[in-house]
């Protein structure tokens, strides 16, 4: 069986995705046609130039005083966390060679507020992220939605359906979000500065070990700059992907030994998409995502969710994720840091 799974990484890259690391780019919008055969169809990634060129936030939001103005008066969801990485495995105050599942503290903010500690984060303190997963852009942006397109016309016309979620992200160089997959179609378009996403098919779950780790909210107290990391009561688990794809120069070895499918098998296809540019990112591809910058530049971006199809490929793919897979080298995650999996129907989905 391990080397039938291995085989299916090797040939879905033959057979569609290609060995090279990177994703393809087109220099203008696909026709809705050429983009439902092309890269919906086959599940594969692309990065679109030249189709958001029109969007006044291009030019707009790279101005602060543009967006505080504008967003004087609105309050926003602001993520914060004491090292920029938000729905991410953190040991267990309580217990620290235990893992637990880590969410930010989401604390409703005057935007100009939220900005000016998005741009005092510090990754060894409190880094602020705005972002909330649920349509955001549109319920809490009010004021600036009419600078970006409503939908992008070609990806709703090849969907055969209106996005389901439209959400903004506004962070700088200290976020990043871990691994993990959507249940949903996503058009990334970033609106200044550069995102650059680490991307795995979905035909490789088994690389990210994911196993059920017990969920913690962060809280954060103003007055002193403090968090505290609790246990949610009652408990849950969270099934989630265990690999960390930048460990300290320390922990490498450690880390390579614990995860060696994800360390020694197919390389991620890697991009960065600058402003202007979207990628689409198809559903279940696993994704972890970080943004560069220098001091006080803002990465921001707009990302559109479209429901995905519940159909054979998803079915395949529970199939595939069903199959206890373990690499003959790498040895069982120590008890106390996880649960076993149970795989139901809903699997890593918190949102
Ligand atoms: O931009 C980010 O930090 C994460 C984006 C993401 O995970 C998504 O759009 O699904």
């Amino acid at each position: 069986m391990n080397e039938k799974i291995e085989e299916l990484w090797r040939e879905v890259r033959e057979l569609s995705l290609g060995s090279k690391r990177s994703i393809e780019r087109l220099e203008s919008a696909p026709t809705p046609l050429q983009f439902h055969r092309n890269f919906i169809t086959p599940n594969k990634p692309c990065i679109i130039s030249n189709s958001i060129s029109h969007w006044p936030s291009l030019s707009l939001w790279s101005h602060p005083s543009y967006l505080t103005q504008s967003l004087s008066s609105t309050t926003v969801s602001l993520h914060l966390t004491p090292t920029g990485s938000a729905d991410s495995l953190t040991p267990l105050p309580s217990s620290p060679s235990s893992l637990c599942f880590a969410s930010a503290h989401v604390q409703n903010l005057p935007f100009p507020e939220a900005l000016r500690l998005i741009n005092s984060s510090n990754p060894s303190q409190c880094v602020a992220y705005a972002q909330q997963q649920n349509d955001c852009f549109r319920s809490e942006y009010d004021s600036i939605v009419k600078d970006c397109d409503q939908h992008i016309a070609w990806a709703t016309e090849a969907f055969g359906l209106e996005p389901e979620a439209v959400n903004l992200w506004i962070g700088n160089k200290h976020s990043s979000t871990w691994f993990h997959k959507d249940h949903y179609e996503n058009l990334y378009a970033v609106v200044t500065g550069q995102k650059h996403f680490l991307l795995f098919p979905p035909t490789d779950v088994h690389r990210f070990y994911i196993r059920n780790y017990p969920a913690a909210t962060y809280k954060y107290y103003m007055e002193t700059g403090e968090f505290d990391l609790e246990l949610d009561k009652p408990t849950r688990y969270v099934p989630w992907c265990s690999v960390n794809p930048f460990p300290s120069p320390e922990n490498l070895e450690d880390e390579i030994s614990k995860f060696p499918l994800y360390f020694n098998g197919p390389p991620p296809f890697e991009c960065t998409v600058k402003a202007g540019e979207i990628l689409y990112l198809p559903s279940m591809w696993f994704h972890h995502v970080r943004q560069s910058g220098d001091d006080g530049e803002l990465t921001i971006a707009v990302n559109y969710w479209y429901d995905m199809q519940f159909d054979i490929k998803y079915a395949y793919f529970n199939f595939l994720q069903s199959i206890d897979y373990r690499s003959p080298t790498s040895p069982m995650m120590p008890e106390k840091l996880c649960e076993e999996i149970d795989f139901g129907p809903d699997d890593d989905e918190t949102r």
